[in-house]
């Protein structure tokens, strides 16, 4: 017998077993228990296979299974009503906003947006105003003190930051958002914790259960064995990816602990199973908030073997789709939204329906702002064309910038296929937008440059990447109206191509880089600070008139987002890319039942010629109903959008 056949015969009979030993747990709630029952019957299976394939080879792997799936249940019976009625929605239907052409995110810090979560509840008015549907509000939970790099070494899963409100605060939140039409999404930074988590306190204090959490080792042996596979994320904070923690008691009278990231935070050790369920656990917690969407930090770190570079593995895979098991039987409202960072046939991996279904799309970020460097489009056509598509059933989030570094994720065999030296230009991308190239237009910084590898990547708002920065400081009209154009061509895409786009809070306004970071960020040393600036309330007023840079793209922004909400072939992934000759533009065509509608951009300051016969066949009209011919020859102005809708379906 095969031990596929093994598990055929054996998960039905481990779900049933399961279901006997649960069901005193829902004595007197009749309705949680077969919503529970009937999701285990449908999601038991999948849980069974995956967790055979992480653990199949413990002594203990069924309690392991057991105890996860108590977890769930745990969280099942602690559901709160109008959240179930929104899982059962949800199982009907699926994840309605995927193909809504109203869908806009937007990202920020809770005190850099307004203070406190209390403060956000007051600026609902303004996100509606834009038009947001989706808030992703940056790590809000308890931090140990000195650098949290941005709330992302987590202290607390259960505990907000003290200063930004309570538990309480965030579930109120999340409700009167929701009744306004705007969801909740938050971190599951869950590679790793704060080095005071008290999974981390116990492992200090010498308790093996939990120093099993983490990866600990008492030499630099096994280290040293992983270190030469591995890439540094943070090289600028020196050393490795290992930190000695002194006074963890041992024979060493100290131990080496896993870090990928920041010195103060623990990488989880989730080839022990009691961390997953230690983890579904706080996921699940999380989701009976009301959060809606948990974005995965860091998904490709979350498995570690020696002899590979400890990113992407396929076990990284079956931790994530355990936890979509878990919950889809206990909270499917809930979606997951992947943050890898990686080649862009490993950031594909992670997108599946049951894996996590949304994720953001780092190659259409890095080719845009690569096209918008050297006003050639080549490389952002064979991104389009041949790495934007996703299995049914997923979503990509398109966006110009996160809280993050921009890091040149093109992935090299593309650009050696067009003729381009991948090091040489991202080293040439460096030099451009850390504004350090003499044809410049940007104002950014390096970030964790690799003196070693010559690695590096850019921090900078949209603004001064894009050049508005320069052109106010040199005080030249002509430089500014060209920002604002290329801002505005560079968002065009982001809001068309193909997905949902994402705004990092403040870039509708322009602002610009914080060069104060130093003084009054937590973690003087991380220039992402830069880009973190605090909201710009007091230039609404004037960007709402249409007034100065910040309200021409506030309005432009504004007018391509109700284009945008009138064509649901926007929000679709599929995009046919046009053969256009001149390589300074970028053009498209999407299509969805009957809406179709035509993009073209140019991606330089100057002017470009479009051949006549270059656009499909076709009458096509612009937003104002004026026809676009396709038969003549025209000239795009620098940085002109044209887009056009079949002149049948206006
Ligand atoms: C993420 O980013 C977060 O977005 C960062 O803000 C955190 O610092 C980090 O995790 C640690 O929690 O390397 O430069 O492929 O690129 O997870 C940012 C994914 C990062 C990594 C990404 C990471």
């Amino acid at each position: 017998m095969t031990s596929g056949d093994w598990i055929t015969r054996e998960a039905p009979r481990a779900v049933e077993r399961l279901q006997t030993r649960l069901a005193p747990r829902f004595n007197g709630r009749p309705r949680r228990r077969r919503d529970f029952f009937r999701r285990l019957e449908t999601h038991g299976e999948r849980l069974f296979r995956l967790i055979h394939r992480l653990y199949g080879w413990r002594w203990d792997f069924a309690w392991q299974l057991e105890r996860l799936v108590e977890v769930a249940a745990e969280a099942a019976l602690a559901r709160p009503s109008p959240i179930r009625r929104l899982d059962a929605a949800r199982e009907e239907s699926g994840i309605e906003w995927f193909g809504d052409p109203r869908v806009l995110w937007g990202m920020g810090y809770v005190d850099r947006f307004a203070g406190d979560l209390a403060g956000v509840g007051k600026r609902i008015e303004y996100l509606t105003e834009l038009g947001v549907t989706h808030l992703h509000l940056m790590p809000l939970y308890a931090v140990p003190e000195g650098p949290n790099d941005g709330g992302y070494a987590v202290s607390d899963y259960r505990r907000v930051r003290p200063d930004l409100g309570t538990m309480e605060d965030l579930e109120a939140l999340a409700e009167r958002l929701r009744e306004h039409g705007i969801a909740l999404a938050l971190d599951l930074v869950l590679n790793h914790t704060a080095h005071d988590h008290p999974w981390a306190l116990k492992a200090r204090q010498g308790d093996p259960r939990y120093q099993d959490y983490y990866l600990m080792f008492d030499d630099r042996t096994l280290p040293d064995r992983f270190v030469p596979h591995l890439r540094e994320i943070f090289p600028e904070r020196g050393g490795d990816a290992f930190t000695w923690v002194p006074g963890i008691p041992g024979p060493a009278g100290g131990k080496w602990v896993w870090t990928t990231f920041y010195p103060f935070q623990w990488d989880l050790n989730y080839a022990n199973p009691e961390v997953l369920a230690a983890m579904a656990g706080e996921m699940l917690f999380l989701a009976n908030r009301g959060v809606e969407v948990l974005r995965m930090d860091a998904t490709p770190f979350l498995w570690k073997r020696e002899g590979t570079s400890c990113e992407n593995l396929e076990e990284a895979h079956l931790v994530l789709q355990a936890l979509n098991a878990v919950a889809a039987i206990a909270a499917p409202f809930l979606v997951f939204l992947s943050e890898a960072i990686v080649h862009p046939d490993d950031v594909v991996r992670f997108v599946a329906p049951q894996e996590c279904p949304l994720a953001y799309n780092p190659l259409l970020m890095a080719s845009e702002w690569e096209a918008a460097a050297t006003r050639d489009t080549t490389l952002l056509r064979h991104a389009l064309a041949h790495r934007t598509a996703l299995p049914e059933g997923s979503q990509w989030l398109t966006y110009l910038r996160s809280h993050d570094d921009i890091g040149w994720g093109f992935a090299d065999e593309d650009a050696i296929s067009h003729g381009i030296d991948p090091a040489g230009h991202r080293s040439f991308l460096n030099s451009f937008y850390s504004g350090a190239h003499p044809a410049s237009f940007a104002r950014g910084m390096l970030f964790q440059e690799n003196p070693v590898t010559g690695d590096a990547r850019i921090s900078g708002t949209l603004a001064s990447l894009a050049g508005l920065e320069a052109a106010l400081e040199a005080g030249d009209p002509v430089l500014v109206d060209q920002a604002v154009r290329r801002i505005l061509a560079l968002l065009s895409v982001v809001a068309t191509a193909g997905g949902l786009p994402l705004l990092y809070l403040g870039d509708e306004l322009g602002q610009l880089n914080d060069y104060r970071w130093p003084t009054h960020s937590p973690g003087a040393d991380d220039n992402r600070w830069l880009h973190r600036p605090f909201f710009p309330w007091e230039e609404v007023p004037t960007a709402s008139e249409g007034m100065g840079a910040s309200g021409r793209i506030r309005a432009g922004l504004l007018r391509l987002l109700e284009f945008r909400r009138r064509h649901p072939s926007l929000a679709t992934t599929e995009v046919e890319v046009l053969p256009l000759r001149s390589r300074e533009l970028l053009g498209y065509r999407k299509r969805h039942h009957d809406d179709e509608v035509l993009v073209v951009v140019n991606f330089s300051e100057r002017s470009v010629g479009l051949g006549a016969g270059e656009l499909p066949p076709r009458s096509w009209v612009d937003p104002e109903g004026q026809p676009v011919a396709w038969d003549t020859t025209r000239l795009l102005d620098g940085y002109q959008v044209v887009m056009a809708t079949r002149s049948d379906i206006r």
